[in-house]
């Protein structure tokens, strides 16, 4: 059994616009497992640490503002190549470059206003599900008794 494990977090445009149990639905639709959940209305020095890589964009100091303006949904999902496929089920970075059917190309237009964010990597998604639910045990252990439907 795949035990990868991504970092998505539903964006405080994505809470506002109620589409929390839309995404959830997805990935859960799809066959990963949730694993850690939790909504927090975080600082702007935790999501400075967070987007840490960005700084110094020019859009930087505007996307923390928006990402402190109201609260996300920390998501954690489990399973075979989650981290890609997670990215897939997001779509593009901007909006209006996604196809419909995934999250970005069915609810959003503007690249500020994207909906949710993915880890794009399993380094990276490590390092931020320890940001996001701390190092020790930021993750539930549980059997599904569907996962012999899902995995051959
Ligand atoms: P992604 O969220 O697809 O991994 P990223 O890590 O490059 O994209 O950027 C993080 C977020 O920053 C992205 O979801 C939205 C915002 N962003 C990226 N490029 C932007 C731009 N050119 N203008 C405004 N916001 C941008
Ligand atoms: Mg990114």
């Amino acid at each position: 059994m795949a035990t990868e494990q991504t970092y998505i977090m539903v964006k405080p445009d994505g809470v506002q616009r109620g589409l929390v149990g839309e995404i959830i639905g997805r990935f859960e639709k799809r066959g990963y497992k949730l694993v850690a959940a939790k909504l927090v209305h975080a600082s702007v020095e935790h999501l400075e640490k967070h987007y840490a890589d960005l700084k110094g964009k020019p859009f930087f100091p505007g996307l923390v503002k928006y990402m402190a303006s109201g609260p996300v949904m920390a998501l954690v999902f489990q399973g075979k190549d989650v981290v890609k496929q997670g990215r897939v089920l997001l779509g593009a970075t901007n909006p209006l470059a996604s196809a419909p059917g995934t999250i970005r190309g069915d609810f959003g237009i503007d690249v500020g206003r994207n909906i949710c964010h993915g880890s794009d990597g399993v380094e990276s998604a490590k390092k931020e599900i320890a940001l996001w639910f701390g190092e020790q045990n930021p993750t539930i252990e549980y059997n599904r008794v569907l996962d012999s439907q899902i995995y051959e």
